[in-house]
Formats: structure tokens, C-alpha cells, sequence
């Protein structure tokens, strides 16, 4: 059978990449609509070599979609999401919308793959960006030593904050380099040639939204709530992968020899462990528009007895967006 389907937001850094994975994966489309403001609306997009109009979501009736890929934003997901699940869609989420709400399963599709089964209000969430790489790399470990303790750093890239953020960090780059001012715009700091410790809004006990996310989403998507998150989220200049510093304490202790092993044989994880130059995963040599979740430099913490570093290394378009609302479309396809 096919699938009649929707993405919001199909012209956006996400949404464009959604489209690219859905043909690179063959997934059975049968009927396709991209959707997005009024802003472009009327142009074109391509889809498998065809060029296919852009409707404004607004005004677009969402009668006949069986799947929607939503990536527009949380207010886009809040108001019109219901109107397609109440049309009969499966909606798939990529925004913060929906994500802590009971009855809407949150699901990377390697980890809690039968939670997508359950989903009374026709919604399924993406998990955010951060969360995706370092569960892919982590729930492995969880299953087989019990994590209690996470302590993670975060080097994002500026993609994930849309198209704009690309631009700025290419604008910003230019000008520096012409000796030209480097106004920020779309990040509250200049971002070329730095990093900030900075993203999403910030929370009444001092950490960011964008923390607390890899909090509430861990938690949610292992079902387990005594795990204990500590997080800090940086932005870095840097177009195309998220970075993570992690640092677990498990129940029962883990080598790294046993630690490379599992994740060697776990889905969605490519492990890059040598210990020479150039023998660790980096977002420009490894992740930038590829699909696996890349870990190295797997090390005991000196400072603990059952504690175990790693490096994440993720697309976080692609595994951390739109591959993996497409492996959860793939999942729903197939009767999930
Ligand atoms: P548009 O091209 O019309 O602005 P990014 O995260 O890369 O900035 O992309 C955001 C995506 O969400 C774009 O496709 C954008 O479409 C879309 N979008 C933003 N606001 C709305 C809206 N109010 N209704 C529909 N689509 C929206
Ligand atoms: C970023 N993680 O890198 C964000 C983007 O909750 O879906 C995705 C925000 C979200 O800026």
C-alpha cells in the first residue's frame, strides 16, 4: 500500500532533508504535499527529480493525508497537527510540542520502537536532536549495565537552528574574514569564530530549555524515571553535526573493551575508536550528512570506579530530525 503524505515545513533545513530521506529510502509515498507559510508558497520543490508547488499550510485541507511530517516550529504543531490527526493522519513531530504529554509516545526508532504503537491522539514526537544521538548510543549500555548517571556537554551545530542559522554563521564568517563587523541577529552572540553557552530559553532554576530537554526526554523515552541527567548545551560554529562529552555512572561496572563491542553490535551506531590522529568520529569527517550515530574515544572516568566517557557524534539533520521521523513513518507503514 501507499501512503498519501504531508510535510510541514518542506522548506526548511529539516523539512527538505525529510523529503531527500523519504526518496533515498523508497518509502512507499503515494500522493506527496509539501506544505509551508504563505511565505513560499506557490514556489517549488523537488522530489525525485520532479518539481512539486509548495501550499500554504493555512489554508490546506489535511482530508485524505495518511502520514504528516511536521518540522515548523512548536506553534506551527500546536495548532495544526490536531486538524491532521483529526483527518485520520498519523502525525509525526519534530517539534518541543507534544513531547512531555502522556499520551503522545516520544520514540527513536532504534531504541523504543513499540512505544509508536500507542498513540490515541494520532500523534508521535521526535525527540530533540540532542537527546536522539546520545539514546541511540546509550540505550545499549542502559539495557545491559543500568546507567544512573548521565553527564553530558553538548557541541551543537548552528543547523539546528534552521536555515537562518546556517546563514548567519556563512555571513558572520565572511565579514570576520573581510575585517567587517559580525552583528548577531539570529543568535544573541556572535557565533563565528565562538560558542555559546546558550540554547533555548532559559528556566527559573538556571538551565536552559534545550538542558532540560535531554532530562525529560531521557527519562520518558528509557521509562525511567530515577535516571539522573546533567546537562550543559553550547553552541558551536560549526554547519552540520551535534557533539556530545559523556560521561556515565553505571550500576554494574563497564570496560571499554566490553562498551565497543555491544555498541559495534547495536543498530543505528558506528563505532570510531583508534587511538591515533584522525581515529575518532568529528562532524565534518564523519557525521555531516550520513546516518549512523558515530562513538569514540570510549574510556574509563578516572575519577569513578563504574564510570565510562564517550564521544557522540550525530547528522543532527538527519538522525536527529528527519531519518529518524522517517524510520518512525516506516515504522507506522508497517503497522507499528
Ligand atoms: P517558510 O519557507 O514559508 O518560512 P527552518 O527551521 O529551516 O527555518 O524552517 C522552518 C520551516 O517551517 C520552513 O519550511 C517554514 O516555511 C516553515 N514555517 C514557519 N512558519 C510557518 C507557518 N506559520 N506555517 C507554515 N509553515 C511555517
Ligand atoms: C538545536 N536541538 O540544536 C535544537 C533544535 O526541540 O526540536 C531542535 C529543537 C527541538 O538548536
Amino acid at each position: 500500500r501507499r501512503f498519501n503524505v504531508a510535510v510541514v515545513g518542506a522548506t526548511g533545513a529539516v523539512g527538505e532533508t525529510m523529503l531527500s530521506i523519504l526518496a533515498e529510502r523508497n518509502f512507499p509515498v503515494g500522493k506527496l504535499v509539501p506544505l509551508a507559510s504563505e511565505r513560499s508558497a506557490g514556489g517549488t520543490i523537488d522530489y525525485r527529480g520532479d518539481d512539486y508547488v509548495v501550499q500554504d499550510l493555512a489554508s490546506f485541507d489535511p482530508t485524505g493525508i495518511d502520514i504528516a511530517l511536521f518540522s515548523a516550529g512548536g506553534g506551527v504543531s500546536k495548532e495544526y497537527a490536531p486538524k491532521f490527526a483529526a483527518a485520520g493522519a498519523v502525525v509525526i513531530d519534530n517539534s518541543s510540542a507534544f513531547r512531555y504529554d502522556d499520551d503522545v509516545p516520544l520514540v527513536v526508532s532504534e531504541v523504543n520502537p513499540d512505544a509508536a504503537k500507542h498513540r490515541p491522539r494520532g500523534i508521535i514526537a521526535n525527540p530533540n536532536c540532542s537527546t536522539m544521538q546520545m539514546l541511540v548510543a546509550l540505550a545499549p549500555l542502559h539495557r545491559k549495565y543500568g546507567i544512573e548517571r548521565i553527564n553530558v556537554a553538548t557541541y551543537q551545530s548552528v543547523s539546528g537552528a534552521g536555515r537562518s542559522a546556517l546563514e548567519e554563521l556563512g555571513r558572520q564568517t565572511g565579514a570576520l574574514l573581510a575585517f567587517q563587523d559580525a552583528d548577531p541577529q539570529r543568535f544573541p552572540v556572535q557565533i563565528a569564530f565562538n560558542l555559546i553557552p546558550h540554547i533555548d530559553d532559559f528556566l527559573d532554576n538556571g538551565f536552559t530549555k534545550e538542558e532540560m530537554k535531554l532530562v525529560w526526554e531521557t527519562r520518558k523515552i528509557l521509562g525511567d524515571d530515577g535516571i539522573q541527567v546533567n546537562p550543559t548545551a553550547v553552541r558551536v560554529p560549526v554547519f552540520y553535526g551535534h557533539s556530545e562529552a559523556v560521561a556515565i555512572e553505571t550500576r554494574e561496572k563497564v570496560t571499554p573493551e566490553a562498551a565497543r563491542e555491544l555498541l559495534a553490535a547495536s543498530p543505528g551506531i558506528e563505532v570510531v575508536d583508534e587511538h591515533r590522529a584522525g581515529g575518532y568520529p568529528t562532524p565534518v569527517t564523519h557525521a555531516s550528512g550520513r546516518d549512523p550515530v558515530f562513538v569514540g574515544r570510549i574510556r574509563e572516568d578516572l575519577s569513578h570506579p563504574r564510570g565510562l566517557n564517550l564521544w557522540i557524534v550525530s547528522d543532527n539533520i538527519r538522525k536527529g530530525a528527519a531519518l529518524n521521523a522517517v524510520q518512525v513513518a516506516e515504522l507506522v507503514a508497517n503497522g507499528g
